[in-house]
């Protein structure tokens, strides 16, 4: 793995705690007055400030992921290989990317901050336990259509996995790679609900405390940017916030900052036009305590409250970025899966998977998925 330090450094020193954004945000007194207005949503989800108009903006993006100290499985292309990768798994290699269509996930985050679970567990909600069905859509058009094996492991890997209630192996995105995984989902209880969701992932392991250019990162660049602008793509950037962040050697507030300076700069694609932009909290039952989260739960106000607070709290800059955000294109939402004992999942909880599948959907749509004649059911009293 190459180890680029180079200039637009944001490391840990000079994003952390004691930013500017920070200052600047408590000097204009931004936190208050964002949570007392917010939310003015409709939302029966609990996720903060998202009106569900009709505004996504078809375009692009990606989803950044490294698993620098964990174990490789399968074909995986890790840091290690990436540079000897297998061309035979480089299935993007064969696609034209810019007439892709559909609806991206492009999830970014520290290493261990819950993307595989995130992307894993939406995929087992959706394939297995929860009223929608999910289809992996790898092969490519037309009689020659090449076959994406990869993600055909990978989702085998991941509902294989819940199915069990253990967490998946990693599958490591090497540094200059851009892995996808395509999904066709149709909601069981009204078939005119079928649409495209997709994942997008890349490593993080650019981001972390530089911003890269073309020339270190020239595949990624050029397909990246090619998803971005693609204007039958629609793109939420999901940012996981990893709360046990202080082991880690840089922040998310870097992370992030540098990411988005890098589609804003270096892609040139102005990011806040384009893309939705979701904050995942996981694991918020331990971040807040049960009981608080059980209070929270049934609170709206005091959820928002409390997630906002904990956001700008600990992650500043990445709050900045947040605030900035068009309003009806922004939320921020917790994400919990059941409780773990002895590393297996025991009482899955499908709360909040579905609450975000929903969000997205929103997002993408301007809909709510639901199901069909709802308004004659709650007519006759039945729902
Ligand atoms: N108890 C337990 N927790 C896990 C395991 N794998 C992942 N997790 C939890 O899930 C978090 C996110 O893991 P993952 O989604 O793989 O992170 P990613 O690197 O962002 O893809 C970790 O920080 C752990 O808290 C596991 O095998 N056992
Ligand atoms: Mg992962």
């Amino acid at each position: 793995m190459a180890t680029r330090r180079r200039g637009g450094l944001i490391g840990r020193s000079n994003v952390g705690k004691s930013s500017s954004a920070q200052e600047n945000t408590r000097k204009h007194n931004i936190i208050p007055t964002n949570i007392d207005e917010a939310n003015a949503g409709d939302s029966d989800d609990q996720t903060l400030l998202t009106s569900g108009k009709n505004n996504a903006n078809p375009d692009t993006s990606t989803v950044p992921s490294f698993e620098r100290s964990e174990p490789k499985s399968l074909n995986s292309v890790g840091p290690q290989s990436d540079h000897v990768s297998d061309e035979k798994a480089d299935h993007l290699a064969e696609v034209n990317i810019s007439s892709r269509r559909g609806n991206y996930l492009l999830t970014v985050g520290l290493p261990r901050s819950g993307k595989t679970v995130l992307q894993s567990f939406m995929t087992y909600y959706m394939g297995v336990a929860g009223k929608l069905d999910a289809q992996l859509d790898n092969k490519e058009k037309g009689k020659a259509g090449t076959i994406n094996h990869e993600a055909q492991r990978i989702q085998t890997l991941w509902l294989d996995s819940w199915k069990k209630g253990e967490f998946p192996e990693s599958t490591s995105v090497g540094e200059n790679e851009i892995r996808e995984l395509r999904l066709t989902v149709t909601n069981n209880e009204n078939s005119g609900q079928k649409f495209n969701l997709s994942f997008l992932e890349i490593s993080g392991e650019n981001f972390l405390s530089v911003v890269p250019d073309r020339n270190q990162i020239p595949k990624l660049f050029d397909r990246l940017k090619s998803f971005l602008t693609n204007k039958n793509i629609k793109i939420n950037i999901i940012f996981l916030l990893k709360s046990d962040e202080e082991n880690e050697q840089v922040s998310c507030d870097a992370l992030f900052t540098n990411f988005i300076q890098f589609v804003n700069n270096e892609l040139n694609i102005d990011v806040r036009k384009k893309l939705n932009l979701i904050l995942v909290l996981p694991d918020t039952k331990s971040i807040f305590g049960e009981d608080k989260w059980a209070q929270a739960k049934k609170n709206k106000r005091l959820y928002e409250k409390i997630m906002k607070s904990y956001v700008y709290e600990k992650f500043p800059a990445t709050y900045m970025i947040y605030n900035n955000w068009k309003k009806n294109n922004r939320a921020i939402m917790a994400f919990n899966i059941g409780d773990i004992e002895n590393e297996k999942l025991k009482n899955q909880n499908f709360e909040d998977v579905k609450s975000f599948i929903n969000l997205n959907y929103r997002l993408f749509t301007g809909k709510n998925l639901s199901p069909r004649f709802k308004w004659f059911k709650k007519l006759l009293g039945s729902q």
